[in-house]
């Protein structure tokens, strides 16, 4: 497959397995799962003609291994991100003494005052590295890279659950655990 092709389906993957499941008419399963068999039918009465094997080239090659099959190969579904109410069943995990946020400066008034939110999504995004949150921030503008004492978060009592495609996810952070 050509690499635009597969990001067009990644992308529209991205909007039905954590946004907008019913706009081709599919259901997500309490922990986000969909049938593989289902979605292939339903992509392929619309524009996003695909076979199995693309499919999984789509899932393999993913730049941020954002989708995963279940162990028989059966479901599908997005590793993070959600928009919609769904539970990943990840147990929770300790994270490194510190992580990162990616985000833009029109936002730091506001999260000075209110801490980092969720926002519009299920948990609040946490990366590994400054590099990846460079990445993150950049989609927005130019990046401000907030450093998160997660460690000290976790010793007060804060959940944190790292997804299977590696990003930290937690519920909010208070503007005291941020270094700005
Ligand atoms: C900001 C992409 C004002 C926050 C990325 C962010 C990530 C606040 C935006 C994943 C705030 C929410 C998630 C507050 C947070 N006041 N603004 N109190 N608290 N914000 O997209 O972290 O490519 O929901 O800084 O790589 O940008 O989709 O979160 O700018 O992993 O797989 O509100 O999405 O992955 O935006 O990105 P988002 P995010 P994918």
């Amino acid at each position: 497959m050509k690499e635009q092709q597969t990001k067009n389906i990644s992308k529209f993957l991205s909007l039905v397995l954590r946004h907008q499941p019913e706009t081709i008419g599919i259901t997500l399963d309490p922990n986000g799962w969909t049938d593989v068999q289902e979605l292939l039918a339903k992509m392929n009465t619309r524009h996003y003609r695909i076979t199995r094997e693309q499919l999984q080239e789509v899932v393999d090659t993913n730049d941020k291994k954002r989708f995963a099959f279940n162990d028989d190969g059966t479901q599908i579904r997005a590793s993070q991100g959600h928009s919609v109410e769904v539970s990943l069943g990840l147990p929770p995990a300790t994270p490194p003494e510190y992580l990162y946020h990616g985000t833009v400066a029109k936002f730091l008034l506001s999260i000075r005052k209110d801490g980092l939110q969720k926002m519009s999504r299920q948990h609040l995004h946490l990366s590994r590295d400054r590099e990846t949150a460079v990445n993150v921030g950049s989609r927005r503008g130019a990046p401000v890279i907030l450093t998160i004492h997660t460690g000290q978060m976790h010793r007060d009592g804060f959940v944190f659950y790292l997804s299977d495609n590696g990003v930290w996810l937690t519920d909010s952070v208070p503007a005291s655990y941020i270094q700005f």
